[in-house]
């Protein structure tokens, strides 16, 4: 069985066809950046042209709780101002095809669970256009009656930081994410997006290393908060913010100040950017560890 996986995040559109753990013509686009349900069906349309063909089913990962099929956002400003999308029903119109879906850190971190050599309770988060988690606790993913658990990036970071999207203020998201690196750059760093802002902080510019710096200690300080909530062996980071150059032994710096019980073995993703689009896969193939 082939299945077309398909990643649905705040800043790219990944698919790819995956048999087993092999990922195989991977494609990708830019998220549109409408707040049309419209756009984002045709955008996907012609991502999954030359594949749908070679699939006998789909599955998505996808930002935003996903909850019987249906996408709604807790920070429609992840999703170009999309505020819910009937995920399954479009996908099943374009593809005609069985289709499955779960959140992208949720199902990355199946993958990642699946990666271990041992089973071991493990949080996954990813840093990219938001901040999202996925749970493992005693071999199972934690998705929550209504899709929300593991939606770290919504912990506090500081009461009185900017703004969410989701209506919070001083949420991890807010500081940490890609999207919160860039919103707030002042001065002569801003409107640069968090890619742009890290080769600055790699020059020794000072805001943007500040920024980076951030970043790096508040997701320091939710990995701590995870491992007073379950216990877990592990935290693994994905995401293209958290697997940037650097980045990973800066949190793991700002980790190793806090206490002793709050210590992890911090891990970057095994499947690096394809975790979400591998963990939906495996996931639909029967959700056993492989
Ligand atoms: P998505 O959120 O769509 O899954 P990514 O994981 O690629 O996508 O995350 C997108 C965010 O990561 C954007 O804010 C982008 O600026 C940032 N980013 C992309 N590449 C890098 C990089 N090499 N270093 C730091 N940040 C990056
Ligand atoms: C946001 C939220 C999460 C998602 C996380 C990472 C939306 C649209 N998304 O917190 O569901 O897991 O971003 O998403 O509310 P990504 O696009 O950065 O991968
Ligand atoms: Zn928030």
């Amino acid at each position: 069985m082939t299945t077309l996986a398909i990643d649905i995040g705040g800043t790219k559109l990944a698919a790819a066809l995956v048999d087993g753990v092999n990922v195989s013509s991977r494609r990708e686009c830019p998220t549109p950046a409408s707040r049309t349900p419209q756009a984002l069906q045709e955008a996907l349309d012609s991502l999954l042209l030359p594949l749908k063909a070679q699939a006998d089913r789909v599955a998505v990962a996808s930002t935003g709780i996903i909850h019987r099929g249906v996408l709604t956002s807790i920070n429609p400003e992840n999703l170009g101002g999309l505020a819910a999308f009937p995920l399954v029903a479009a996908l099943t119109e374009i593809t005609a095809l069985p289709v499955t879906a779960i959140n992208d850190a949720q199902a990355a971190a199946w993958a990642e669970f699946c990666a271990l050599p041992q089973p071991q309770d493990i949080v996954f988060l990813t840093v990219s256009t938001g901040v999202g988690g996925g749970v493992i606790l005693d071999g199972r993913l934690l998705t929550g009656q209504g899709g929300l658990a593991g939606h770290l990036g919504h912990t506090l970071a500081d009461p009185a930081g900017p703004l969410c999207g989701c209506g919070r203020r001083g949420c991890i998201e807010a500081i940490a994410s890609g999207r919160g690196i860039s919103a707030q750059a002042k001065g002569e760093l801003a409107g640069l997006d968090a890619k742009a802002i890290f080769a600055q902080a790699r020059r020794g510019e000072p805001q943007a290393r500040e920024l980076v710096a951030r970043s790096a200690q508040a997701l320091a300080r939710l990995i701590a908060d995870a491992k007073a909530v379950t216990d877990c062996q592990t935290v693994i980071i994905g995401g293209s913010v958290g697997l940037a150059e650097g980045y990973l032994p800066l949190v793991a710096e700002y980790l190793a100040a806090e206490p002793s019980v709050y210590q992890v073995t911090l891990r970057p993703a095994h499947y690096r950017h394809d975790a979400g689009l591998l963990g939906a896969a495996l996931l639909a193939q029967g959700g056993k560890r492989c």
